[in-house]
């Protein structure tokens, strides 16, 4: 319906949807999801309302809110939190400081990079490419790609110790390539990266949170023939895979084939149990097919048993990987399945470790297990809904839940636009039949929100303090961009107990997921440590020991047949090695070792005319291999400004034709 029939009709848009809403009517589906794209393509009637609905805490927000929480980081400030920052299509992961949402630093993952050389560098395709299937390097190597130049990453989450982050990773997944990735926190960088074989669609990601990380738990979202049991052409044989990737190795521990499909997950506090909503239950290959059933499921999974079960044999090898079967039918020890309605999305623990929220999507709830009870239902002692302890209506399109540590839960509401704040001990009394509204409050985002983090959530120390939601859309928010639009990320303060807006943030592809660490928590280092981490570098000492080459003093041309190995040291305004000759056709390696050991002097190599340039930090080696197949003469030049005769910091290579 167009806004002018809505008003004609006497109903704004918001009124239109909340009628529904309360209706009952219209959740199955296709309509809401229609209005929805409908508000965003015509958008003005719903955003007027909702800047006017938001405009006192935007006013508060200027200068900090009421409760006299700064989000003003003056300059020569410090952050009180890092922000790990999902980049979506992009394929990075983001830093930001948090109150002031500052990005701080952008870390390549699952994408090619042009000012660090990742995609490029020996040492980053190593970590690109080492955990690759077999069938992945042939494909990759038919393509002639070097390693895929593209990833989705949704799900950054740090490890755990004792239910609270320990700083030492922080894990996220590839929707589009299937990968997982763990980033060191003491250098800021990927360090391993696994392909999971017989998943598809890497989604969800969580870590496990006790003891400690552990496992680290990915859905595969999307259905396919697996090995031994699909069948290509039926897709009624298709299904999902669980996985559990040791977090320490990054090897793969084992898998779960599983029923339906799974979107995202969370684990609990206890150690015991890991949980994936399903909103493809009907194993559809389409929109229609797949929110077709009135309920969906989330799917718990008993890790003891898993253990026992892979202990005893009791698994099946797919592609080198122990995968146990948890499917409904095969009544299996592994899983049980609790119905939940349509199309969950969100599944968050809160942080007093006792409930899992299953954020509805289609529905307009959020449904409420209570985790004591899952060793009763593994134990067949109750019904799967029997664990279910609360069930509220908050609204259109929950998508996600965060935690205040203080018994409240903020959900996101794609459709309405909104977030809602509720008790979750109400909504249980609610439950139970007791007169109660478990809804505290609702304010307008702009706009359809996705996830919603707050500082600590994810831990048992979850501080209260903050609230972001990731907008899908800015729209109006900022000066109009062009066609692409950045999207929104607002920060609310929640100290108080009103929920107050105090800063929009625009943002590219796209922010899915937030991790709000409290800074003491994460402690990088301030240059590279020759000692520690010289594991990044191995290949190239390897490679210069044989050459009799010291990577810290080296000014040498090593040549070996039609192989060359230019080793250089940089330090400020100079590169050991001014200049260097080869022949067409040869191989060529360029080692740059930067010596210098101040904090902050990154210098950089970038060879014109060859679509290369790679970071070289204090104290780091970093390598890069090329074949010389243009003659003449090629500068090659530092891009990191580090020194008032940066521009001067070059040299040549010389190709001779052949
Ligand atoms: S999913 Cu993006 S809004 Cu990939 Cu976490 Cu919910
Ligand atoms: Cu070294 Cu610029």
């Amino acid at each position: 319906m167009s806004d002018e029939k809505l008003e004609q009709n006497g109903l704004s848009r918001r009124s239109f949807l909340g009628t529904a809403a309360a209706s009952g009517a219209g959740i199955a589906g296709a309509g809401l999801l229609g209005l929805a794209g409908c508000s965003h393509a015509e958008g003005d009637k719903g955003t007027a309302s909702g800047a006017a609905g938001s405009a006192p805490a935007a006013k508060a927000g200027a200068h900090g809110s009421e409760s006299g929480h700064s989000v003003h980081v003056g300059p020569g400030e410090l952050d009180q939190y890092y922000g790990f920052l999902s980049g979506g299509q992009s394929g990075e992961m983001r830093l930001v400081g948090l109150p002031s949402m500052r990005e701080l630093m952008r870390i390549p993952v699952f994408n090619m990079d042009s000012a660090t050389g990742w995609g490029r560098t020996n040492e980053s395709l190593r970590i690109l490419n080492e955990k690759n299937t077999a069938e992945t390097d042939a494909f990759l190597k038919a393509s002639g790609l070097r390693c895929f130049p593209n990833g989705d990453l949704h799900h950054p989450h740090l490890s755990f110790t004792d239910q609270t982050y320990d700083g030492r990773y922080a894990y996220a997944n590839d929707k589009a390539n299937n990968r997982v990735c763990r980033v060191n926190l003491e250098i800021m960088k990927a360090d391993k990266i696994v392909e999971i074989p017989n998943a598809s669609g890497i989604h969800g990601l969580r870590p496990q949170r006790y003891p400690k990380t552990g496992y680290v738990f990915a859905n595969g979202e999307h259905i396919v023939p697996v090995d031994g049991v699909g069948n290509l052409n039926d897709p009624k044989t298709w299904n999902a895979i669980y996985t559990a990737i040791d977090g320490e190795t990054m090897e793969i521990a084992w898998q779960v084939l599983v029923d339906g499909n799974l979107d995202n997950g969370d684990a609990d506090y206890q150690g015991k149990y890991s949980f994936a909503t399903c909103y493809n239950s009907e194993r559809g290959l389409t929109v229609q097919a797949a929110s077709a059933n009135e309920q969906d499921w989330v799917v718990v999974f008993n890790l003891a048993a898993i253990e026992e079960g892979i202990k005893n044999g009791d698994f099946k090898e797919v592609n080198g990987v122990k995968m146990v079967d948890g499917r409904a039918e095969a009544n299996s020890k592994y899983t049980r399945y609790i119905p939940v309605p349509n199309s969950p999305h969100g599944c968050n623990a809160s942080p007093d470790g006792k409930y899992i929220m299953l954020n509805g999507k289609l529905s307009p709830t959020v449904t409420v297990l209570d985790v004591s009870k899952m060793d009763d239902l593994f134990a067949g002692k109750i019904q799967p809904r029997d664990t279910v302890v609360a069930e509220p209506q908050l609204g259109l399109g929950p998508l996600h839940t965060a935690f205040d540590g203080r018994g409240n839960a903020y959900t996101t509401l794609f459709i309405d636009s909104q977030m809602v704040k509720w008790n979750i001990e109400d909504a249980i009394k609610a439950f139970a039949g007791e007169k109660i509204d478990p809804i505290k409050q609702k304010i307008d985002v702009h706009y359809q929100p996705g996830h919603n983090h707050t500082t600590m959530g994810e831990t048992k120390e979850a501080d209260g303090q903050w609230l972001v939601s990731l907008n899908k859309f800015s729209k109006d928010r900022f000066l109009n961009a062009g066609p692409l639009k950045p999207e929104c990320d607002q920060l609310i303060d929640i100290s108080g107990d009103e929920m107050k807006l105090v800063h929009d943030n625009p943002t590219f592809a796209e922010p899915h997921d937030f991790c709000l660490v409290a800074a003491s928590k994460v402690n990088p280092g301030k240059t590279w440590d020759r000692t520690r981490h010289a594991w990044w570098w191995k290949d190239a000492a390897d490679m210069a020991a044989k050459d009799g080459v010291e990577l810290e003093k080296a000014a040498k041309v090593v040549r070996e047949g039609n192989k060359v190995r230019v080793y250089m040291t940089a330090v400020a305004p100079a590169f050991s090695v001014p200049q260097f000759e080869v022949n067409q056709g040869d191989e060529v390696t360029v080692v740059v070792t930067n010596v210098e050991t101040i904090e902050d002097l990154t210098h950089g190599f970038t060879l014109e005319g060859y679509g290369i340039a790679m970071e070289i930090g204090p104290q780091q080696t970093s390598s890069i291999t090329f074949t010389a197949h243009r003659p003449g003469v090629h500068w090659y030049y530092c891009q990191w400004f580090c020194h008032a005769l940066h521009m001067e910091m070059s040299g040549q290579m010389i190709v001779k034709p052949k």
